[in-house]
Parts: structure tokens; sequence; C-alpha cells
């Protein structure tokens, strides 16, 4: 079955910034819908996004991006039967650049993702299953989800420099059971916070976003959130800490409020939390340059925590590789849109896969309501999969859609 025709469409993201859809027709007159997020706290590594500039809609347009993806893409995929590997192959030769400033990584992820779908429809498969048969998996396995509860740093303007505090409910048996551990956490933090008088105002990722004073003062209301689940179940906690975002170019130092740390200074200030609250996840602890400081913390902590490289990757496979001949991260996260097409994503994780690394699949903080991470994390067995709070309708659209594909396999095991 052939593309007859790709449209795209500037849309909002779940922060009110243009975004694209893409529409994909087939000749059977169906037609699959795509659209990708964006990042605030972005890798310098990171391929290139193409926006128009200039004053409409403060610079954040993305006309220019369609008129890309409808007069340069999609001619050259125009009559052709949907394939993703082939199509993300052609698409990267038409780009030719090595961060796609060409077409723009927005552009090319969000034509990758409708010609999944589209694939994956004509073989009457589930993307989550066409993704598994790319990869040469005859199993699939739902990731273990991380849920943000608490928002610092970039992603809430407040005090906190840590800019994520999220929590993993350990020893639940399926994901849904996991999502309502998650639920009910969110809830009884609600009521710490307030006792605490704090607003219980959100972040643009679904998870809170206090005043407090510091990073300690969000661990403490955490563990007493954890205690009141005291017999019934068990929270550890993961922390993204994208420490890009406090290190000082021209010092070279970590800035945590007053207070200046070096490399070797901060991994002391982690070994003291490590030490003091139950982390099972440190993403993005230092610089995304300071590689040598990435394979010290390794040394100190790797075998009590995972340690996480998320703007140190920006999901590019030669960043990947560097970083498993350097031993400086045990997991890496994968954002599609860090790199631009859905096969890079997937040399991504294969990487990881063979090379002993944990993967962890994200969303990024300005969302649509597009699930396709979902997919991609089943469809790799990717392990992990974060996608913020529980809150949001572009965040539980992730989390939804894993339910759905729980529900899916439940049954065809039972066929
Ligand atoms: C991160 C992400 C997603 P952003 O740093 O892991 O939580 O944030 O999308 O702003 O880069
Ligand atoms: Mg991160």
């Amino acid at each position: 079955m052939k593309i007859i025709k790709i449209k795209g469409r500037e849309i909002f993201d779940s922060r009110g910034i243009p975004t694209i859809e893409c529409q994909l027709f087939l000749e059977d007159g169906s037609s699959f819908y795509s659209s990708v997020p964006e990042g605030l706290s972005r890798s310098r590594y990171e391929a290139h996004e193409l926006r128009d500039g200039g004053k409409r809609l403060g610079g954040n347009g993305v006309l220019k991006a369609i008129e890309t993806l409808e007069d340069v893409i999609a001619p050259a995929l125009l009559g052709l039967e949907p394939n993703v590997i082939e199509m993300d192959q052609m698409m990267l030769a038409l780009d030719g650049t090595d961060d796609k400033r060409k077409l723009g990584a927005n552009t090319l992820l969000a034509t990758s993702i409708a010609i999944l779908r589209a694939q994956a429809f004509m073989l009457q498969l589930e993307p989550y299953e066409l993704i598994a048969n790319v990869c040469g998996a005859d199993t699939v396995t739902l990731p273990f989800p991380l849920f943000n509860m608490i928002s610092g740093s970039l992603h809430a303007n407040n005090n906190l420099r840590i800019q994520e505090f999220l929590i993993l409910p350990v020893g639940t048996q399926s994901f849904r059971e996991a999502m309502e551990q998650a639920i009910m956490f969110h809830r009884k933090l609600k009521e710490v916070l307030l006792k605490h008088e704090q607003l219980p105002a959100t972040s643009d990722e679904g998870a809170f976003a206090p005043a407090l004073a510091n990073d300690e003062k969000a661990l403490d209301i955490i563990m007493e959130t954890i205690e009141l689940f005291k017999g019934e179940q068990v929270f550890k906690i993961a922390l993204d800490c994208a420490a890009s975002h406090f290190f000082d170019q021209k010092n070279h130092t970590y800035k945590i409020g007053r207070k200046k740390y070096t490399s070797a200074q901060l991994i002391e200030w982690y070994a003291s939390l490590i030490e003091k609250y139950p982390i099972y996840s440190l993403e993005d602890p230092l610089d995304q340059d300071d590689w040598a400081g990435w394979a010290s913390l390794m040394e100190v902590m790797a075998d009590q925590v995972q340690v996480v490289g998320d703007d140190l990757f920006a999901t590019d496979p030669a960043r990947i590789w560097h970083g498993i001949e350097h031993k400086a991260a045990s997991a890496a996260i994968i954002k599609p849109n860090q790199i631009g097409t859905i096969t890079e994503s997937l040399q991504a994780i294969q990487l990881c896969q063979e090379y002993g690394l944990n993967v962890m699949v994200s969303h990024r903080s300005g969302e649509t309501n597009d699930s396709f991470i979902a997919d991609l994390a089943v469809g790799t067995s990717a392990g992990q999969i974060k996608a913020g709070g529980c809150v949001h309708g572009e965040r539980l659209a992730k989390y939804n859609r894993l339910l759905s594909i729980e529900d899916q396999l439940a049954l065809s095991m039972l066929e």
C-alpha cells in the first residue's frame, strides 16, 4: 500500500509552544498521525531543531519545518510503501548534515513516527510489535516506570538545583500496579506538601513545583511521604540532577545555592545523599563534557546506584560508544528527538543492550499526546521509562498507552 500524501501542521505542545504534527495518507484512504516533543533542559549535543525565528510566536513557529516536510521530504517518499528503516536512511541522505540542520530533527522524527505507524498498520501489527520485529526480538517486556514527583531547577524556577525527584514503586508485579502505587503516592505527597504550607502547583512535567529551601528539604518531603506507605509499599528514589545546567563553564565549578563545588566535591555530596536516602538512580550527576568526572563517579558509586547519561549522551550512538569505552555511566536515557530518527534511536538502544548499559526511554518537558515512546520502550524491551508525573494528559497518554499494551499482551498470552 503506497503513501499518497504527507501533510504537516503546526500544533501546540503542552506548554503552548508550536510543534509539528505530521499526517501521512495511504492509498486506501487511511491516515496516520504523529507529533514531536521539545526539551527545555537540552544537551549541547542534541540534533538541530528547525524553528522559524523572527517575531511570530516568539520565533518558535515551525512553518519552515512544515514546508520542508511537504516540499522536500514528501516528494521523496510519495508512491512508495511505508518502510521506516529504509525511509529513515533516505531522509538522512537527503539531510546530509551531521546535526540534521538542513531538514531538522523535529521534521525528521515526525515523519519517521508516522511512517512506522503506517507500516505497522499495513502489516497488521501494533507499533511496538513492528519495533520488536525490526530489532529481531521474539518477545517484549513492559518497562519499569519512574514517576516524577518534584520538579526543580530549570523546570520549576525554584531553589532546587536537582531537576527531577522521581519515585519507583519497587516490587510491583505489573505496570498497572506500579501506576496505581504512583497515583496514591502523588495524592499523599500533595497532602504532605500542604502540611508544610506549600502550594500544590505542578510543573510542565506534572510533578509538584514547591518553593522549598534546598534539595535536601525536597528529599525529606519525599521520605515523609514514603513513610506513610510503611508496611504496604516500598519506594525508591531517582534523581535527575541535570548538572550541565548548574555547571559554570568559566570556573569549572558546580554551583548549588551559594556554594561552589569541584567535580570531586560534588561526587562527595552525592555520596552523602546516597548514604542518607534510598536512591536507586542518578541521572546527569555531572556536566555533559566532564568525562573524567563521570568515570571517577562510576568508580566510587557504580555498585550502589545506576548512573544515567542524558545530556551526556544525547541519544547519539557515537557519544554512547565513547561512554562505554570510558566507563562513564551504567545507563543511557533515550529521547528520539535528541537524535532525529527511529532508526538511530534503535541503534542507540541496541548499542546499550549489547554492552550492558541499562536503557531508560524518556519523554521531554514539552510534550504532545503522542504516545510513541511507550511503544518504543516495549518494542525494544528497554527496561525503564520516565514520562513525568501522575497528572496532565500528555504525560498520561504514555502511561495509559502502556496500560493498554499490558492488557493486549496479557490477552495474547491467553490465546
Ligand atoms: C530530562 C528531560 C525530561 P527536558 O532532562 O531528562 O524529563 O527534561 O525535556 O527539559 O530536557
Ligand atoms: Mg535528564
